[in-house]
């Protein structure tokens, strides 16, 4: 009879240990997820999700630039990531592995060409034929029946201390690899400043609806004065 309660305390204490080892495990290797970074970051009121897929960089007409910022990085592999003119698919890179630069390596892209108009992208070393693109129609075919697959969610910030505008979350991998992916969104995390999802107006397109306002209300002004 004593053995048995010995056997049985002893099984009881290996389970509770497994529990704790295992409880353990998991509470190391849990990522945080998309929402409890945007939230952790910018405030649960202060983000929203978009569908916004090309930015427009801000700036003077010389020079358009944005400024991309890692938030997040958790990926298994490197994964290569960059802008890319939109106009031209002409890709730049901005950092080799962002899980190198975790959070606040700041990168300027541009100078961009007149459309000003470009997008995010990841090249995940997992599939290296494959480079996924805030624009889902650019992406490789995958999953069943086979289309190009959302690998990049945007949220745009909307308030909070920090003078952020969008927000663009990578999933890096495919729903085709052995083990498929997990649609977390969280891979890689680029912040974007200076980033608009508008077309930034010309000056001409601005000074010359001015300047026909200004002209009218001088002529008016004028022909005011002649009656008195
Ligand atoms: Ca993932
Ligand atoms: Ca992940």
């Amino acid at each position: 009879m004593k053995t048995k309660t010995k056997k049985i305390f002893s099984l009881s204490v290996l389970v509770i240990l497994c529990i704790a080892v295992f409880g353990l495990v998991g509470a190391v290797s849990a990522e945080d997820s998309i929402e409890d970074i945007l939230n952790t970051r910018y405030g649960s009121e202060c983000w929203q999700n978009t569908t916004v897929e090309t930015f427009y960089a801000t700036g003077t007409s010389s020079s358009y630039t944005a400024t991309a910022i890692v938030v997040d990085a958790q990926c298994g592999y490197t994964n290569p990531t960059g802008w890319y003119d939109a106009t031209t698919l002409v890709k730049s890179e901005l950092w080799h592995n962002p899980k190198d630069d975790i959070c606040g390596a700041a990168k300027p892209i541009g100078p961009l060409g007149a459309s000003k108009d470009f997008g995010l992208y990841i090249e995940p070393n997992e599939n290296v034929e494959s480079t996924y693109y805030t624009e889902t129609s650019l992406n490789p075919n995958e999953g069943t029946p086979p289309t190009p697959q959302l690998h990049a969610k945007v949220y745009q910030i909307t308030c909070g201390p920090i003078d952020a505008d969008y927000v663009v979350a990578f999933e890096d991998k495919s729903p085709d690899d052995d083990t498929p992916w997990d649609e977390d969104y969280n891979d890689v995390v680029i912040e974007l400043r200076d980033a608009s999802s508008e077309p930034i107006p010309e000056f001409a397109t601005i000074a010359i609806p001015a300047i026909a306002v200004l002209g009218l209300f001088l002529f008016s002004n004028k022909r005011k004065h002649k009656k008195e």
